[in-house]
C-alpha cells in the first residue's frame, strides 16, 4: 500500500502525540498519585436516609480507633450536607461522596478535591489539605435551577489544633 510520505510525517507525529500522553498519565499514576476512580461502589441513592452509612446522623467527620479520619457527605439539591465541616491540615482524608437526587460534582479550590458525584455510586477520594483556612465546597455539574447557589463550607484547622480537640472531653462529634 502506497502511503504518501507527507501522510506518513503526520501519521508519526501523532502517534508520538499520543505516546506523549500516555507517558504523561502513567507517570502522574505512578508518581503523583493521580488516578481516576477505579473502586465501583454502589449505592441506592433514594434510601440514603435509611442506609446504615449514610444516614443523617452518620455523615460529617469522624474519627477511628485507628485514628484514621473519614468523612462522609451527601450532596442534594441544592447543598452539601453536613452545610459545614471541620478537618486538620497536613492529614490525609478519605472523602465518601453520595447523591441523594442528581449529577452532582465537588470543587475545592486551591486543593485537588474535585470529583463528580453521580448517583448511584460512592465516589470516594483520599487527600491531604497543606494549608489551614476557611474553602468553599462548590458544586462544578449543572444540577438546576439552584446549582449556583449550591456550595457549603470546609474549616481546615492546624493539625496541632485538631488533636486538642480530639483530645479535649468537652469536644464531641465534629460537624
Ligand atoms: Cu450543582
Amino acid at each position: 500500500m502506497h502511503i504518501d510520505p507527507l501522510e506518513k510525517k503526520w501519521i508519526a507525529i501523532s502517534l508520538a502525540v499520543v505516546g506523549l500522553f500516555v507517558a504523561i498519565i502513567t507517570l502522574d499514576a505512578l508518581f503523583h498519585g493521580i488516578n481516576p476512580p477505579s473502586k465501583v461502589e454502589t449505592i441506592d441513592s433514594a434510601s440514603l436516609h435509611l442506609n446504615t452509612e449514610f444516614a443523617e446522623d452518620k455523615l460529617g467527620v469522624q474519627t477511628d480507633a485507628q485514628g484514621v479520619i473519614t468523612v462522609r457527605m451527601v450532596a442534594g439539591r441544592y447543598s452539601f450536607f453536613p452545610k459545614h465541616i471541620t478537618v486538620p491540615a497536613e492529614t490525609p482524608l478519605t472523602f465518601r461522596w453520595v447523591s441523594m437526587d442528581v449529577l452532582h460534582g465537588v470543587h475545592i479550590p486551591m486543593t485537588n478535591m474535585s470529583t463528580m458525584i453521580v448517583p448511584g455510586y460512592v465516589a470516594e477520594i483520599t487527600t491531604t489539605f497543606p494549608k489551614p483556612g476557611e474553602y468553599p465546597l462548590l458544586c462544578n455539574e449543572y444540577c438546576g435551577l439552584g446549582h449556583n447557589h449550591m456550595w457549603s463550607n470546609i474549616s481546615v484547622i492546624a493539625k496541632e489544633d485538631w488533636q486538642a480537640s480530639v483530645k479535649s472531653p468537652a469536644q464531641g462529634e465534629q460537624k
